[in-house]
């Protein structure tokens, strides 16, 4: 890969968990990121902002290209190719292009951000991932005025992708945001977890994060980014329009049709095994005024 890593641990330099917190806190605060809220507190920790392992990163998935149970992504996306990637950008855009991704990192810088994810299914986790923020990969390839939406697309190779040959969703899978959604500091393209390359059943080599939303709006293994002044259709929406909206915001008093979204299981065990209560934008209540004006109960 043509950019460097910011930080060059494996993933036996940071166990056990807290020590790896510990560094975590440390590095991102030197960082300056505590202002915006990015870097755990000890409050924060005790609040489930525990990573979980890596092993759990890797083996409970969603990503219906290889399968719709939870293990089948850890089972079959070795057979993902990764090497070599590009990404097109296009749409309303300065300089559009098929890019190899090394060049459209390059000079970008990976950041360390632990983050809640919650899926829209009810269960949780914590996540330390490295990534870039999206808005340093947009301002670069330079957007143009009359942008209003990012829109995304995953990478299709049916020969290799089971989930692609029984047909369980449209593929691609589409995923999209509001500009200002996209450009907001917490919106990461992740390339990492735990210091090291991101596993292929957790999107590689590039996917989106977006903490506050429902897990479904971080679409994996990206291979096109396009700009439009259109909403863009999105896989779940077009799957199920009366249970998936385009913004799906985690939001614990707006129930999905067949389940509550008031609590959540967080995946693993220890201290943190029991139900716990979701957060309204998952924790990261810094992104309400993305959302001034609006009903939240309309626009799900
Ligand atoms: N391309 C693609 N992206 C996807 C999915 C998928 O099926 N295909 N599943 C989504 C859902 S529902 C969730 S919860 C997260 C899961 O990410 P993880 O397996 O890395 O935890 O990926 C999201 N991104
Ligand atoms: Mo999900």
């Amino acid at each position: 890969m043509a950019y460097r890593w910011k930080n060059t641990l494996t993933h036996a330099d940071i166990t056990p968990k807290a020590a790896y917190l510990n560094r975590r806190q440390i590095l991102a605060g030197a960082a300056g990121l505590g202002a915006i809220g990015l870097v755990p507190r000890a409050a924060d920790a005790q609040a489930g902002l525990e990573p979980n392992t890596l092993e759990e990163i890797r083996s409970y998935n969603n990503f219906y290209e290889f399968g719709t149970g939870k293990g089948d992504p850890a089972a079959n996306a070795h057979q993902l190719v990764t090497a070599p990637w590009s990404i097109k950008v296009d749409g309303m855009v300065d300089r559009p292009g098929d890019y190899a991704l090394g060049d459209l990192l390059a000079g970008l810088t990976v950041e360390d951000r632990i983050y809640r994810f919650r899926c829209v299914e009810a269960w949780s986790m914590v996540i330390p991932w490295n990534g870039i923020e999206l808005a340093d990969i947009l301002n670069k390839v330079g957007v143009q005025s009359g942008a209003r939406y990012v829109a995304f697309e995953t990478v299709v190779q049916p020969e290799n992708m089971i989930g692609v040959q029984r047909r369980v969703l449209d593929f691609p899978y589409v995923e999209g945001l509001r500009l200002d959604e996209a450009m907001h500091p917490l919106t990461i393209m992740a390339t990492g977890i735990y210091g090291e390359p991101i596993a292929n059943q957790n999107g590689a080599p590039i996917r989106l994060v977006v903490p506050w939303k429902y897990g479904f709006k971080s679409i994996k293994s990206i291979v096109r980014i396009t700009l439009t002044d259109q909403e863009p259709p999105i896989s779940w929406n077009i799957a199920n329009a009366r249970e998936y909206g385009f913004y799906s915001n985690v939001n614990p008093n707006v129930d999905h049709p067949r389940w509550s979204q008031a609590s959540e299981r967080r995946i693993g065990g220890g201290l943190f095994a029991a139900r716990q209560d979701t957060l309204m934008f998952n924790g990261y209540p810094e992104v309400a005024p993305l959302y001034d004006g609006m009903d939240l109960s309309v626009f799900i």
